[in-house]
């Protein structure tokens, strides 16, 4: 499986988020990358790629040119470090109207819990990369593929701002695969992805599933409901699962089976998987009770619809546990077999996670075409 990572991201820092009247420490860590990087290297079949330089144009193909151009702006005009949070609180037409960048960037902030800061362009851009790497790494027909995307993305909306998030990774990526057939965005991060919902609101080619939350009791509290469905021909094709805190496996699995369900019944030709570990019963910021060999069960359930699936890494903030939980995750995908064993043991490359070739460390031996496992190469 391809793996997909900028070193630039490491730059990105924020100390500060604005939340319920007062400043509060900023999640997002760079040592959330280090402990999933840490996890992967050395692990059997990874391979770890720098994305390409995105092309900016790209972005506008999910999000607003002056809202592009507003962060572009007001990130470039701050000193190393400096954080900027947004002043104004109602996004007023009038606001565009000012010269100040500063002024103009009220109008694109859906929440103040995200300072921009010079750094934040430079990783936003590369964290997007990430995402459509991974994307052309499916559309080349690879059956999976990872972007260890920070900042993630699932709460940035076509023109705003928010929940850590500046470009809607998921969504750059579902447009960038839409070529191949009509895409399905299933997202389990444990906040509900209210720009992921609202970009493809009204529209029938991509299906957006998520379980979250419910908004009663957590971010972003006003999206989430299962009440929205989408609207116009996208009608029916948004699920929302708000689930309540305490949610652990047992509650959460068939949930989760209901959203697969309902994008096996879409038929999608691929996958975007926002995955956030914030689920986790030890993250500080959410409030379910998942355990990390859950992420093992989730991962083996997401394989059954046995499409071309980008993983796309979203939150989660107990830094020591997130190495543990992508390694649970991939141990639950089909593994891949080495060349000879195949023919050897006869039958195709299922089987659900544990057993399998983890630790041999048999660097020469490879299945150039079932690496992700699958059954046959994808085309
Ligand atoms: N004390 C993602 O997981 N603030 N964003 C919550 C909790 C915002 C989370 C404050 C949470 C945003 C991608
Ligand atoms: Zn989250």
């Amino acid at each position: 499986m391809r793996v997909f990572h900028s070193d630039i991201e490491q730059d990105y820092h924020p100390g500060s988020s604005f939340f319920c009247g007062r400043f509060t420490s900023y999640p997002d860590v760079p040592g959330r990358t280090r402990s999933i990087l840490s996890a992967l290297e050395g692990r059997e079949g990874l391979r770890f790629h720098k994305p390409p330089p995105l092309e900016p144009h790209l972005l506008e193909s999910v999000h607003d040119p002056g809202y592009v151009a507003m962060l572009a702006e007001v990130c470039g005009s701050l000193k190393p470090g400096e954080e900027c949070f947004p002043f104004h609180a109602r996004p007023l037409p009038l606001l565009l109207r000012s010269p100040y960048p500063r002024v103009r960037m009220g109008y694109y902030a859906l929440d103040g819990s995200t300072p921009l800061m010079r750094e934040s362009y430079p990783a936003g851009i590369s964290s997007a990369a990430s995402a459509l790497a991974g994307a052309d790494a499916l559309l080349e027909g690879e059956p999976w593929a990872y972007a260890l995307a920070r900042p993630p993305g699932h709460h940035a909306g076509a023109a705003g701002f928010a929940g850590y998030c500046l470009f809607n990774n998921a969504a750059l990526a579902a447009q960038a695969l839409l070529p191949r057939g009509k895409v399905a965005i299933v997202d389990v991060d444990y906040h509900h992805g209210n720009g992921s919902q609202e970009i493809f609101w009204e529209r029938d080619d991509v299906f957006y599933a998520s379980l979250h939350c419910r908004p009663e009791e957590a971010y972003p509290y006003v999206t989430g409901e299962a009440e929205e469905r989408g609207a116009g021909v996208g009608r029916g094709h948004n699920l929302n699962l708000p689930l309540p805190g305490g949610t652990d496996w047992a509650a959460y699995r068939p949930q989760l089976e209901k959203a697969l369900d309902a994008v096996q019944a879409f038929d999608p030709a691929s996958i975007v998987l926002s995955l956030g570990f914030d689920t986790l019963a030890s993250d500080p910021i959410g409030s379910f009770a998942l355990r990390v060999e859950d992420y093992s069960a989730m991962a083996g359930l997401i394989a059954q619809l046995d499409r071309p699936t980008l993983l796309l890494q979203e939150g989660g903030y107990d830094v020591e546990s997130l190495g543990d939980c992508i390694a649970a995750f991939l141990a639950g995908l089909p593994q891949p077999h080495p060349a000879g064993e195949r023919a050897a043991h006869g039958s195709g490359a299922s089987g659900n996670g544990a057993s399998g070739n983890g630790a041999s460390g048999n660097s020469g031996h490879r299945a150039p075409q079932n690496e992700g496992g699958r059954g046959e190469p994808v085309s």
